[in-house]
C-alpha cells in the first residue's frame, strides 16, 4: 500500500477563466490570472491498494456519488502515467464549512494530483502537476501554486504550454479577501456547463476571446507593481465582464442573488467613502472582496451589514499545495 496526503487551497480569480477551447484535454480559452486563498484548506489522503476492486471515494466521510466517478476518471489518468494497475481509496475534507457556496473543484484536484501522484511514486515538477491537475478542472491547474498565479491559455493542441506559474508570492503583498456568503443553495448551472453554453450562444463570446490578452497583460503589470486600485479595477472589470457574456447565452445565466448586487453596491459605496475596496464574483452568489489589511474591519462591518449576506470569512494570499505528514494527522 502506497499512500500520501496532500492539502490545497481554493484560488479567486482575478482575470476569469471562462470558456474551453478543447473540452476533453480542458484547455482554457483565455487565460487568467487568480490568488490562491489562505485559511480554506483541501485536505486528501490517496492510498493505492492491490486488495481494492474499484476506487473508493469519500468526500466529507461520505461516498463521494457523482465526484466519485470524476476521481476515478482523474486516477486514471495517474495510473497511466506511471504504470500502476491498482485502485485507490480516496478521502477528502474540506476545512471550510461545506454548503457556504466555497467547496472548490481547483482544491480538489489540486490536492488529489499532489497526493495520488506521490502515492503512486510519481515526482512531478510543479509544471506537470499544474497540467495534470487541470485534466480534473480547469482552476485547478492555478491552486498547485500559492500567491498570485497565472495560468496560460497555450496554443497547442496538447496541452503542453497550458500551466500555471506564480506571479508573486504569498508573502510579497499583504492583502485581505473577504468572501460574503449570501447564499448555501447549490448552484443550477454548474460552471463547466455555463461555461460551454456561453462560448456556444453569447453574442459577446468573440469580444470577451479578443479582450482577454490586454486584460491579462494589464493585470500582470498591476500586480507587480502591488497597485491596489489597479489591480481591483481590472479585477472588477473582468468579474463583469464574464458575467455580461453568461448573461448574454441563451438561455442567460444569472448567478446573482439580491445580495450579490446590493454587497457590490455596498463595496463601491465603501470606495466613495474612501476606502479601497474592489468585488469579484465568480459562478455562484458569493462576493469576494479585495482589500488592504488596515481597512479589512471596516469592510467586514459594512458586508456583513448587507442584508441576506449570511456570513464573510476572513482569507488572503495563501501558499501552494503541498505534502502533509501523515505522521501529523494521527495516521501510521
Ligand atoms: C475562474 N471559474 O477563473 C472562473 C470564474 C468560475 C468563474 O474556474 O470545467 O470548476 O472544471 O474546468 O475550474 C470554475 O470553473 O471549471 C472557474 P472546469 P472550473 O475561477
Amino acid at each position: 500500500m502506497h499512500a500520501a496526503i496532500a492539502v490545497a487551497h481554493p484560488n479567486v480569480a482575478l482575470v476569469k477563466y471562462w470558456g474551453k477551447r478543447d473540452r476533453v484535454l480542458n484547455l482554457p480559452a483565455v487565460g487568467s490570472i487568480s490568488v490562491t486563498l489562505a485559511g480554506l484548506s483541501t485536505v486528501t489522503r490517496v492510498c493505492f491498494d492491490g486488495t481494492l476492486e474499484r476506487d473508493e471515494v469519500i468526500v466529507e466521510g461520505l461516498p463521494g456519488g457523482e465526484a466519485g466517478a470524476r476521481v476515478a476518471a482523474f486516477l486514471d489518468l495517474v495510473r497511466g502515467m506511471a504504470g500502476v494497475d491498482a485502485h485507490a481509496r480516496v478521502e477528502s475534507r474540506n476545512d471550510f464549512p461545506t454548503g457556504a457556496g466555497l467547496a472548490s473543484s481547483a482544491s480538489a484536484f489540486a490536492a488529489l494530483a499532489l497526493a495520488a501522484t506521490r502515492a503512486a511514486g510519481l515526482k512531478l515538477s510543479r509544471r506537470e502537476l499544474s497540467i495534470l491537475a487541470r485534466r480534473g478542472s480547469g482552476s485547478a491547474a492555478r491552486s498547485v501554486f500559492g500567491g498570485f498565479v497565472e495560468w496560460h491559455r497555450g496554443e497547442r493542441g496538447d496541452g503542453l504550454d497550458a500551466f500555471a506559474e506564480q506571479l508573486l508570492p504569498e508573502d510579497a503583498w499583504p492583502l485581505v479577501v473577504l468572501v460574503a456568503v449570501t447564499s448555501q443553495m447549490p448552484k443550477p448551472v454548474g460552471s463547466t456547463e455555463g461555461m460551454e453554453l456561453s462560448r456556444l450562444t453569447s453574442p459577446f463570446w468573440p469580444a470577451w476571446v479578443e479582450s482577454a490578452p490586454a486584460m491579462l497583460a494589464a493585470m500582470r503589470e498591476a500586480i507587480a507593481a502591488r497597485d491596489l486600485a489597479r489591480v481591483g479595477e481590472l479585477a472588477e472589470h473582468s468579474c463583469l465582464a464574464m458575467h455580461a457574456v453568461a448573461m448574454s447565452a441563451r438561455p442567460g445565466l444569472v448567478y446573482w442573488n439580491a445580495a450579490t448586487v446590493a454587497a457590490m453596491h455596498a463595496v463601491r459605496e465603501l470606495r466613495r467613502a474612501g476606502v479601497e475596496a474592489y468585488f469579484t464574483v465568480d459562478a455562484g452568489p458569493q462576493v469576494k472582496v479585495l482589500a488592504a489589511p488596515g481597512d479589512a474591519g471596516r469592510v467586514r462591518e459594512v458586508l456583513g451589514a448587507v442584508p441576506g449576506v449570511e456570513r464573510v470569512i476572513d482569507s488572503g494570499p495563501g501558499p501552494e499545495a503541498r505534502l502533509y505528514d501523515e505522521a501529523r494527522l494521527g495516521r501510521t
